[in-house]
């Protein structure tokens, strides 16, 4: 929640400053948890991570899935594989898939840990530390795997004070404070996707042109739910997105004084329903195509 505010601005000091204490916390961790959106796993992710994070194995939670379309939620999963990305579908708020996200976190830091007592060092849990851009669950994915209980790990000699573990299950201890990292600036499709989902600052995008995108999106893959959810006649498949938007205010009542479809209105209505789930799962990124990924 405290991420998602409008106010915090990703200015370059503070993205210097970001980068630096991400650095840190990995010269801790044996392997990290990137979240991505599973409705935007392109638009969701930081474009500098990869760099950050250079031989340090990295697992992809797509998190959220519950939200997300799963036949192309599984597209993407197909197509991280192909990459030999390791990645999983998960949903912080029902626990799903955090099993399997464990297991293969545990499996990609056993190479660095057995590689640490093969030199002679004493065996020791698996570290690992979740990053991501604001909003994707970070903090809800921590709380669900510490549990109610919240076990913390105790300082040990030669870990820095302030740094809090939380062990979770037999093997492994995972790094209390997340790394956020800022989302896609250079991106303005990014952008308003992210908009979409309520994960960045909707106020910065022209609402009408937002709701036209989203429009475009939903009619060419999802062509049924806006027709089911606002009761539109079938010729509306045919609309224009801004006489889609007016008859969508007609339905709904969104109307100035004077009767003129109140556009904004119906813009944040239809942000609402999709935040809420009212127009099912949907997803807004789809992996490059597979065919491609094949000739790659
Ligand atoms: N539906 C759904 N909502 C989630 C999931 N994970 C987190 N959320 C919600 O997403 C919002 C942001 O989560 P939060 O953990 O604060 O994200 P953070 O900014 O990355 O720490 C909160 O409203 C959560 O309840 C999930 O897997 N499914
Ligand atoms: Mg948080």
């Amino acid at each position: 929640m405290e991420e998602k505010s409008p106010e915090v601005q990703w200015f370059p000091g503070h993205m210097q400053k970001t980068r630096r204490l991400i650095a840190e916390n990995l010269r801790l961790v044996d392997v990290v948890v990137e979240l991505r959106d599973a409705r935007l796993p392109y638009s969701s992710a930081n474009p500098l991570l990869r760099e950050l994070l250079g031989e340090k194995p990295g697992v992809i939670a797509l998190n959220k899935s519950d939200l997300a379309d799963p036949a192309i939620t599984k597209r993407w999963l197909a197509y991280y594989r192909g990459q030999g990305q390791p990645a999983c579908a998960i949903d912080s708020m029902t626990g799903r898939g955090l099993r399997s996200l464990l297991a293969r976190a545990e499996e990609l830091a056993r190479a660095r840990t057995e590689r640490l007592v093969k030199k002679g060092g004493r065996p020791r849990a698996a570290r690992f530390m979740v990053v991501g851009i604001p909003n994707v669950g970070k903090s809800s994915l921590i709380n669900r795997l510490a549990g109610k209980a919240k076990t913390r790990v105790e300082d040990r000699p030669g870990v820095t004070r302030d740094k809090q573990w939380i062990r979770v299950g037999e093997k492994m201890e995972l790094l209390d404070t997340p790394g956020i990292l800022w989302p896609k600036f250079d991106d303005p499709e990014a952008g308003r996707k992210l908009a979409f989902i309520g994960s960045i600052n909707d106020e910065v995008y022209d609402s009408e042109a937002m709701a036209a995108a989203f429009l475009a999106w939903m009619r060419a893959r999802y062509p049924d739910r806006l027709q089911e959810r606002y009761k539109l006649t079938a010729d509306s498949r045919a609309m224009t997105a801004a006489d889609l938007l007016a008859a969508i205010g007609a339905k709904r009542g969104c109307l100035l004084k004077g009767g003129r479809i109140d556009t904004l209105k119906v813009c944040r209505l239809l942000m609402t329903d999709l935040r809420a789930g009212k127009l099912g799962q949907v997803s807004f990124d789809e992996p490059p195509d597979d065919e491609q990924t094949e000739k790659d």
